[in-house]
């Protein structure tokens, strides 16, 4: 084979991370360069686009280097990238702004406005972008408000996978996926949504031009050929989101087959064939390519619950857990494992951090439910755990609803490190539980959307020989019937204390700083 490699670049929020694929899915080398994420202000977070161009121009440089492969070998170059991002930029492609990333909160009092004078729903129902203050749609309401002039100055509002790809051929050009995260693109007509544009006072020919998530572009300019070590004619296919492409990535793109991701944050993800939205405005949709679309919910409370209770709740535990030269969330998870499934009646609501899929309640608020003398620290560690595949569980109801019972979960993220987290996992949810190989499932994803864009596969099934499945869980009935009869109880809580989230989150708004 002339061309057997790939090179697909990730960029992320915190890095850029580049792979060298080959054809049969094995990553020959990979490199990753981080840049920082600049909050001036706790609702703000941006980053210096130029930064993160640099680390492209790098990082494929470096991973050329490391897997020592000639620039004519390179097949093409294929891109996964972070969702929401937005750029205001002028003619000459300066920067009005920086990046404003997905985590930046300025917008947050536009989903009101969205929601009771604007059809917010209607549009979230077209759009398939939940009206979050993450989505650029709520974004450029505020820009036009607060930043009048940038705003009337801006010739084009860009994400920041649009910014690389105008920086190396002068296109503006946006992929379906990135699109359909924007708040901005209707889903079934494939084209900026009236409605939408019309709420932010955005006009079309200020956004790029929508295309698929395989379409390629040639000719990138000399130096920049130059300076990542490829010839200027080597294909760069658009690619699609991150979310959408670690679903592939996993192997998860075959209907009840679902992917289960608890890092930091976490996410329930399952493809469909044709867009859907939720009527009650639950969970994102977003495109893979015209005939697969991935929906699903995020939660803010992941594995950051467990942080939580390593560092606040259990610091002596983890502590003792460090003396014996333990990771500290091993020796906690021993700690829950003493206690029986179910915690012993201790129900803990994950809520920390404010939630959003499937209620998008920012007010809401954590709950430890049921307490007793009885209770002991490791009953509540396990209690957490647990809380946060509630949570998990109750995303995955409102995707099942919408696409089907879940045949199987497949895991990744910090948590698919502990058996433990696993097997609760299977436990409360009824269905096994899968761990894939694949670490770099966007990249891996991003791989596979570039051999289809180049015409060497004609679908999508040789992910299953790139991955395998490194271990299953099964569900313990016994254990899924007492599930059963505790998360029926944590949705009456929850669902009881809405008007106590919102007076203690006013309490707290004005009495903390
Ligand atoms: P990020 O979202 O920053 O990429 P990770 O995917 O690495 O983070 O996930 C970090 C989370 O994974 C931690 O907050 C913790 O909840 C969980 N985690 C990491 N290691 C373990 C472990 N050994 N046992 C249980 N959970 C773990
Ligand atoms: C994407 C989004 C963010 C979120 C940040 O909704 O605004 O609140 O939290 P995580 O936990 O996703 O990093």
């Amino acid at each position: 084979l002339q061309k057997p490699y790939i090179i697909a670049a990730d960029l992320g929020t915190t890095s850029t991370k580049t792979l060298v694929i080959d054809r049969d899915g094995r990553v020959l080398a990979s490199h990753s360069i981080e840049y920082p994420l600049y909050t001036p202000r706790p609702d703000m977070a941006e980053q210096d686009p130029n930064e993160i161009f640099q680390a492209v121009l790098n990082g494929i440089q470096a991973v050329v280097a490391k897997a020592k492969i000639l620039p004519s070998q390179v097949l093409c170059v294929s891109f996964s990238s972070a969702m929401h991002s937005l750029i205001a930029v002028d003619r000459d492609l300066n920067l009005l702004t920086q990046c404003i990333t997905f985590a930046d909160n300025r917008s947050v009092n536009y989903v009101k406005v969205l929601k009771e004078q604007l059809d917010g729903h209607q549009i979230y129902m077209n759009t398939g972008t939940p009206l979050h203050p993450m989505s650029p749609l709520l974004k450029l309401m505020w820009f036009r408000d607060n930043r009048p002039v940038i705003f009337e100055q801006a010739h084009k509002f860009i994400g920041i996978k649009e910014y690389v790809f105008a920086k190396l051929f002068g296109q503006f050009v946006i992929d379906y996926s990135l699109a359909s995260a924007t708040g901005l693109f209707n889903l079934r007509q494939l084209k900026w949504d009236k409605q939408a544009l019309e709420a932010c006072g955005v006009r079309e020919e200020q956004l790029s031009e929508p295309v698929s998530t395989v379409h390629r572009v040639q000719g990138m300019k000399a130096e920049y050929a130059a300076a990542m070590g490829l010839h200027a004619d080597t294909p760069f296919v658009v690619g699609a989101s991150d979310g959408v492409l670690a679903n592939l990535g996993v192997g998860a793109f075959e209907e009840g087959v679902y992917a289960v991701t608890i890092g930091t944050s976490g996410a329930v993800r399952g493809v469909v064939r044709e867009p859907i939205t939720d009527p009650k405005g639950r969970l994102f949709c977003y495109a893979l390519k015209e005939d697969f679309w991935v929906v699903g919910g995020a939660i803010n409370n992941g594995g950051i619950m467990f942080r939580w209770v390593r560092d606040q709740l259990a610091t002596a535990e983890a502590e003792e857990g460090r003396r014996r030269g333990m990771d500290p969330y091993d020796y906690l998870t021993s700690l829950a494992q003493e206690v029986a499934a179910g915690s012993d009646g201790l129900i803990f609501l994950p809520l920390l951090a404010g939630e959003r899929a499937p209620y998008w309640n920012a007010n809401a608020r954590g709950v430890f439910f049921g307490l007793s003398l009885y209770h002991e620290k490791k009953h509540m560690i396990r209690a957490v755990l647990e809380g946060v595949v509630y949570r998990i569980y109750s995303v995955l109801n409102a995707l099942e609803e919408l696409s089907g019972p879940t045949k199987e979960i497949r895991a990744s993220g910090g948590f698919a490190r502990s058996k433990f987290w696993l097997q609760a996992m299977a436990d409360v949810t009824g269905s096994s539980v899968a761990v894939p190989n694949s670490i770099e499932s966007s990249g891996l994803g991003a791989a596979q959307l570039g051999l289809l864009a180049m015409g060497e596969i004609s679908d999508f099934s040789m992910v299953h020989q790139w991955m395998q499945i490194t271990h299953s869980h099964k569900t313990n009935t016994e254990h899924y019937e007492l599930y059963q009869q505790l998360t029926k109880i944590y949705n009456r809580v929850y669902h009881q204390l809405k008007d106590e989230f919102d007076a203690i989150a006013a309490f707290q708004q004005a009495h903390t700083k």
